[in-house]
């Protein structure tokens, strides 16, 4: 489904004029449309997945896209300047050297140009800094937990429900048997029925409502990992006696995968982070199913050989 590149653009927390700098700046390079994120990632695609889930992240990217143009014009022109230089004033073509040092025009515009580039880049990315940090009041809470190696989660107001969330192997580990002995006790618990992704399943998923604010507050229990949700627009650090916060609203519902992207250790590479988002009264339902289940602990036969790793 494709996102109005206005609506991506101008949060209606951003202010008026600063929305409407940035979207003619972006319309004036040609930015287009973002789609909303669509699933998992796909072979040759750019990206963990297409599109952003959320506001925020389309005007990440919408603002990534810019940069890029405006880099790139950055790069040509400057390569342009050096090969001119080096062709039209080498020693041969031009063995007597002028003896000008000063051409207040031309100093004038090459300050002048970078400056107003700089403020152009400004006037998009200022608002957006601004919207990231600023969190409208929360719908829902989601307390993560950082480990060597797996993740584990809460909702404090929804009657403190927590479970471990411990990515799935694909069939070649650590055994086919243990593999789809794994996945056949996980799918079961799934809301949105899928093929598990290799390295980028797991055994609980975290679920959420739609179209709500969810505040997320991020710790770690050892060392440093990070929460990264490219599709969301989301990037946090766990870090141990600390509590970050991000804030995200789903827009659609869906998929949607990340991976912890800081160095964390020997598991690094296998801890997995899957959202289920799902229409919000779907998910009160799945809330007071985990209340009548005993709240899950999550123990999961993985969960021993992350550790053993
Ligand atoms: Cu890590």
């Amino acid at each position: 489904m494709g996102c109005d590149m206005w609506k991506c653009l101008g949060n209606e927390s951003t202010s008026a004029g600063f929305r409407a700098l940035a979207v003619a700046f972006a319309a004036a390079w040609g930015v287009p449309s973002p789609a909303w994120a669509d699933g998992g990632p796909r072979p040759w695609g750019i990206g963990l997945q297409t599109g952003s889930a959320t506001v925020i992240g389309a005007r990440i990217d919408a603002f990534h896209d810019v940069l890029l143009v405006v880099i790139s014009a950055v790069v040509v022109l400057v390569l342009a300047l050096l090969v001119y230089v080096m062709l039209r004033f080498n020693k041969t073509r031009n063995p007597q050297p002028d003896g000008t040092t000063h051409n207040l025009r031309l100093e004038v515009t090459w300050t002048l140009i970078p400056c107003l580039v700089v403020l152009g880049i400004a006037a998009i990315s200022f608002p957006l800094l601004y919207d990231i940090d600023r969190m409208p009041i929360p719908d829902l809470t989601l307390k993560v937990t950082g480990h060597q190696w797996y993740w584990s989660y809460a909702y404090p107001d929804r009657q403190d429900v927590s479970f471990d969330s411990t990515p799935i192997w694909d069939a070649s580990e650590p055994s086919d048997e243990q593999a789809a002995d794994a996945v056949r006790v996980a799918s079961a618990k799934w809301l949105i029925k899928s093929d598990p992704l290799r390295l980028l399943e797991v055994d609980n998923r975290v679920v959420l409502p739609v179209g709500k604010v969810i505040r997320v507050q991020i710790t770690g229990s050892d060392v440093l990992h990070s929460w990264f949700l490219p599709s969301l627009g989301i990037n946090r650090m766990a870090v141990t006696g600390r509590l970050n916060e991000v804030w995200f609203k789903i827009e659609q519902p869906g998929l949607y995968y990340g991976q912890c992207s800081m160095i964390c250790g020997l598991g690094h590479g296998f801890m997995p982070i899957v959202i289920e988002a799902i229409p919000a009264d779907r998910f009160e339902d799945w809330v007071s199913g985990q209340k009548s289940a005993g709240l899950r602990d999550g123990a999961s036969p993985h969960q021993s050989v992350v550790a053993a790793r």
